[in-house]
């Protein structure tokens, strides 16, 4: 391990610092779980359809997978890539990986070939963990791709790797008995969280156990989870905001009760909120408008969904609209806790004794008194109280570098350590955080995120396209939808355009799905254009762009009218 590439370490005074203020508490991951166990054994971890666990069994079960992990030659001190839906193995796995040293990179579901062969090679992981189908997607066919391209060797099946054996290693055949344990370092790397991006690839986040373990601790407190918190995760549990923001791993914690759903479709979550008494949820913006909705029309038929149990629901992500806001009250009768966090770290809750206006119009506050935050100029100097600006993060919890990423490093973050979220952002008189906009090139459709680089670059390989430009295009119910302004080649190697209608925005769709993306970073709409505006320092003016579209999509809804 190169240490200055792999992981950039906290300043030792700070180090010092966090540990004398008992934020970092030099407990590693897999502990969490031990005393919870210990505390309230026969409790309900984790209910996911008809499967249970208590914590004694989930506790066991991690011990009895640690140490069939290692008999199979996983060794401490290396990655793995795991890739699954919500489900109650991913969190016997996520323990059994965190007491034995190897860290998850923590895929999401929705990721295909082409981030996972990225994530398998760029950091060199030593197996694929994965289930053998999801939403009608064959992982398994993916996992022989892996191996067929000599990616990853060693890949182990959730669930049926019936026929298997030869290329798949069953994660059933994983168990044995426990055996003694690597010793952790709590300041090492526990996992990989997946950054939103905005360059060509995505990048690692590395968390430490001390610095993941701090914050969800403090969000668990914050967000007054106790034994008998019943939370139900319905966004892919992997992401930073439902795992640790307090999410499933506060959860656990706190010695509650975690749900997992397989998505939020108000049908299936409203009937595990009455079914399991769900005291609490979180959610991306897009997701509570489809749950209003759903909530309003059964109301007008008579048969109002039961969320009785239902007392918070969190909301974040993306920009929650405060219109939408208002109405979480009336029509699901629970409160509303806005969240505006970031897998690199930082996250910030209204809290939920905060006054109606507060939580209504701002993004909540930090959740460390030890989290800086600066709010500067284009010029990195600090704008006057209350103005906009670049929001500038550093503490406890929030990394110090990507990666093996030393260039990208070197721009996200400031000489001084501290991390450039590329969110706009003004501060209220009580430290309230108000999220106005963004500068990086990203696009957040609906709570996910897509580096426009990322799909530029994509669309570069295709062999009639000579330049492009992803930007975001305002959509009513995500909030943002992408739109790739494209130009042709007229020439060079290729066959002589006549005119652009020869290549149609479907055939670049097309082109880019056989790409193998997780569907999301598949642009919405695809603008053939003679050339790409630019700015007078000569770059492509997306701000030009983002306008154009903007108008061009409100005429066109004015005409509809
Ligand atoms: C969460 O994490 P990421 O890493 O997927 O995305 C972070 C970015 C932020 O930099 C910001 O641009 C945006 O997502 N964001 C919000 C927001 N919450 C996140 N923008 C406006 N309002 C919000 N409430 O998205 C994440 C991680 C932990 C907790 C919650 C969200």
């Amino acid at each position: 391990m190169n240490p200055t590439t792999d992981f950039t370490p906290w300043p030792t005074e700070l180090q010092q610092q966090y540990r004398a203020q008992g934020y970092w508490s030099d407990e590693p991951l897999g502990t969490l779980l031990a005393q919870t166990a210990a505390a309230a054994g026969e409790h309900i971890a984790i209910i996911a359809d008809d499967k249970r666990w208590s914590y004694s069994q989930l506790d066991q079960r991690a011990n009895q997978l640690a140490a069939g992990l290692l008999a199979s030659g996983l060794q401490p001190g290396t990655r793995v890539v795991v890739h699954l839906p919500n489900c109650g193995e991913l969190f016997e796995i996520l323990f059994a990986l965190f007491r034995i040293g190897v860290a998850p990179i923590l895929a999401l579901p929705s990721h295909r070939f082409a981030e996972i062969s990225y994530f398998c090679s760029f950091a060199e992981a030593d197996a694929y963990i994965t289930c053998a189908n999801n939403n009608g997607f064959d992982h398994r066919e993916l996992a022989r791709q892996l191996r067929h391209n000599h990616i990853i060797e060693r890949v182990i099946i959730v669930g049926d790797s019936t026929g298997d054996a030869e290329e798949f290693c069953a994660l059933d055949s994983l168990y044995q008995a426990p055996i003694a344990l690597p010793n952790i370092n709590a300041s090492d790397v526990a996992l990989y969280q997946l950054s939103g991006g905005t360059t060509g690839v995505p990048k690692l986040i590395p968390r430490t156990h001390n610095d993941y373990y701090y914050s969800l601790r403090a969000s668990a407190l914050i967000c007054e989870l106790t034994q008998a918190s019943v939370y139900l995760a319905v966004l892919p549990v992997v992401h930073n905001f439902p795992l640790s923001s307090p999410g499933a791993l506060g959860v656990l914690w706190a010695g509650g009760t975690l749900v997992l759903a397989e998505n939020g479709a108000p049908d299936l979550a409203f009937s595990l909120i009455e079914q399991h008494q769900v005291t609490v949820t979180a959610m991306v913006p897009p997701l509570a408008l489809t749950w209003l909705s759903a909530a309003e029309n059964r109301q007008k038929m008579g048969d109002a969904p039961k969320l009785k149990s239902l007392q918070v629901i969190q909301v974040g992500g993306a920009k929650f609209c405060e219109t939408a806001a208002r109405r979480i009250q009336p029509i699901l009768g629970c409160q509303l806790q806005q969240v505006f966090g970031m897998a690199e770290g930082l996250v910030n809750y209204t809290r939920l004794s905060d006054d109606q206006d507060t939580i209504m119009t701002t993004q909540g506050r930090p959740i460390s008194p030890h989290d800086e935050i600066r709010i500067v100029n284009d010029e990195d100097r600090p704008v006057a109280d209350g103005e906009t600006g670049h929001l500038l993060t550093r503490g406890p919890y929030t990394i110090r570098g990507y990666f093996r990423a030393a260039e990208h490093n070197a721009k996200a973050f400031t000489a001084d350590g501290f991390y450039r979220t590329g969110d706009l952002v003004r501060m209220t008189e009580r430290g309230y955080l108000i999220v106005e906009g963004r500068a990086k090139d990203q696009i957040n459709r609906g709570g996910e995120k897509i580096a426009a680089e990322e799909i530029e670059n994509c669309l570069l390989a295709h062999p009639q396209v000579q330049d492009a430009a992803l930007v975001a295009m305002p959509d009513p119910f995500l909030g943002e939808r992408s739109c790739a302004f494209v130009t042709l080649r007229t020439g060079c190697n290729q066959q002589p355009l006549k005119s652009n209608e020869l290549i149609k925005a479907s055939d670049l769709q097309r082109f880019l799905r056989e790409c193998n993306l997780a569907t999301f970073k598949i642009p919405d709409r695809i603008e053939f254009i003679a050339s790409l505006p630019q700015t007078r320092l000569g770059k492509v003016d997306k701000k030009y762009l983002r306008e154009w579209i903007s108008e061009k999509l409100a005429r066109a809804t004015q005409l509809k009218i």
